[in-house]
C-alpha cells in the first residue's frame, strides 16, 4: 500500500502524518508531495526521513494507491487528473469535488459505503464543521428523522491554517504585552474578540461555510434535512464547538438521545452539569472523538432536542476523518 500526501507542510498534512503513525496505518512506502517552497523539505515517519517533492503534472502517482490531499481547492482540481489518471484514489480534504454527483462525500461513521463508489477515483472530505454535526445527527436520525437543525457553531483558528492558528498566538502575546495588535490572516483582530464570517458572503446572506453545512448533510446523510447555520470564528486554538438544535418527526426524550450518543462510535458523552462537566475546546484539542453535552429539551419545541459539540478540527475535521476513509478502503480489498 503506497500512500502519498499533498500538501504534507500544512497544518492538516502535518496531522496527517501523525495519525498515519499513531494508527499503524499498514502502508509499505509512503511519498511526499509538497509547493515548490516546501520541496527539499524533510519530515520523519517512523524513523525514516522523507523528502518532499515538488507536485508536478508527471508520473509520479504511478503507482500510488491512495493519495490524501489537503493543499487547498485549486490545486485538486488543478491536479486531480495528474493524482488519478493511474488509478490512485484521491482522497481530497478541499471543497473542490465535494458536491460533484459521481464523488462520494464520506464520513466512515456515517456513510462509508458511499466511499466504494469512485468513478472519478476521488472521494471528498468534509468541511471540519459538518463532520463534526453529522456524526452527533446520525445516532439521533436513527432514533427518529431529523427534520431541521439550528447551529451556531464556534470555530477555532486552526480552520485557517497554521499560519492563522500562528497569527492567533501572536495577537494573544501583543494583547498581553500592551502592544498594537497584528492582523493579517484574518478581517479582524481575533484574540479577545469573536467574528460572525467564515468565508464569503452568499447572495441569499449566509456564508459559504453555512452553506456547506447545508448542502454537505444532506448529501452524507442521503436526507431532506434542512440546516439553518451561523459560523464564527472564536479565539480558541484548534477544536471547533458547536450548538445543535435538532427537530425530529418524532418526539424523543433526552435520557433515548443520551444512550444512542453513549452506544454510537466515534462519540464521547460528557454532559454532568452538576459536577460542571461539558466539553470544552481547551481540553479536547488532539483528541479523536466527537464530544457532546448540555443534551437536553428544546423549550420552544417539543419535537426538539438542544446540546453542545466539540471536537478537534484538525483531527476529526481533516486528517483522522481522511484516514478513516482510507482504513475502509483497505479493509473492504481484503
Ligand atoms: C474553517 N471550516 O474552520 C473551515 C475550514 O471547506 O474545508 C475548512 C474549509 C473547508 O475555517
Amino acid at each position: 500500500m503506497k500512500i502519498a500526501i499533498v500538501g504534507v507542510s500544512g497544518a492538516v498534512g502535518q496531522e496527517l502524518l501523525k495519525v498515519l503513525d499513531q494508527r499503524n496505518f499498514p502502508l509499505t512506502d509512503l511519498v511526499l508531495f509538497g509547493s515548490k517552497r516546501s520541496a527539499g523539505q524533510t519530515y520523519a515517519f517512523k524513523g525514516k526521513e522523507y523528502k518532499v517533492n515538488e507536485l508536478q503534472h508527471n508520473d509520479d502517482f504511478k503507482d500510488v494507491d491512495i493519495a490524501l490531499v489537503s493543499a487547498g481547492g485549486g490545486t485538486s482540481l488543478d491536479y486531480a487528473e495528474t493524482i488519478t489518471k493511474h488509478g490512485a484514489i484521491m482522497i481530497d480534504n478541499s471543497s473542490a469535488f465535494r458536491m460533484d454527483d459521481q464523488v462520494p462525500l464520506v464520513v466512515p461513521e456515517v456513510n462509508a459505503e458511499d466511499a466504494l463508489n469512485t468513478p472519478k477515483n476521488i472521494i471528498a472530505n468534509p468541511n471540519c464543521t459538518t463532520i463534526q454535526m453529522v456524526v452527533s445527527l446520525k445516532p439521533i436520525e436513527k432514533l427518529s428523522h431529523i427534520k431541521r437543525v439550528h447551529v451556531s457553531s464556534y470555530q477555532s483558528a486552526s480552520g485557517a491554517g497554521a499560519s492563522a492558528m500562528a497569527e492567533l498566538e501572536q495577537q494573544i502575546k501583543e494583547v498581553a504585552e500592551g502592544k498594537s495588535v497584528n492582523v493579517e490572516k484574518f478581517a479582524y483582530q481575533l484574540a479577545l474578540n469573536l467574528i460572525p464570517q467564515i468565508d464569503v458572503f452568499t447572495e441569499n446572506g449566509y456564508t459559504k461555510e453555512e452553506m456547506k453545512m447545508y448542502n454537505e448533510t444532506q448529501k452524507i446523510m442521503h436526507s431532506d434535512i434542512e440546516v439553518s447555520a451561523t459560523c464564527v470564528r472564536v479565539p480558541v486554538m484548534r477544536a471547533h464547538s458547536e450548538s445543535i438544535w435538532v427537530e425530529t418527526e418524532k418526539e424523543l426524550t433526552v435520557e433515548e438521545v443520551r444512550e444512542a450518543f453513549q452506544n454510537f462510535e466515534g462519540i464521547i458523552v460528557q454532559d454532568n452539569p452538576e459536577e460542571k462537566q461539558y466539553p470544552m475546546p481547551l481540553f479536547l484539542s488532539g483528541r479523536d472523538e466527537v464530544f457532546v453535552g448540555r443534551i437536553r429539551k428544546d423549550l420552544s419545541n417539543p419535537k426538539g432536542i438542544a446540546f453542545w459539540s466539540v471536537s478537534d478540527q484538525i483531527r476529526k475535521g481533516a486528517a483522522l476523518n481522511a484516514v478513516q476513509i482510507a482504513e475502509y478502503l483497505i479493509k473492504d480489498k481484503k
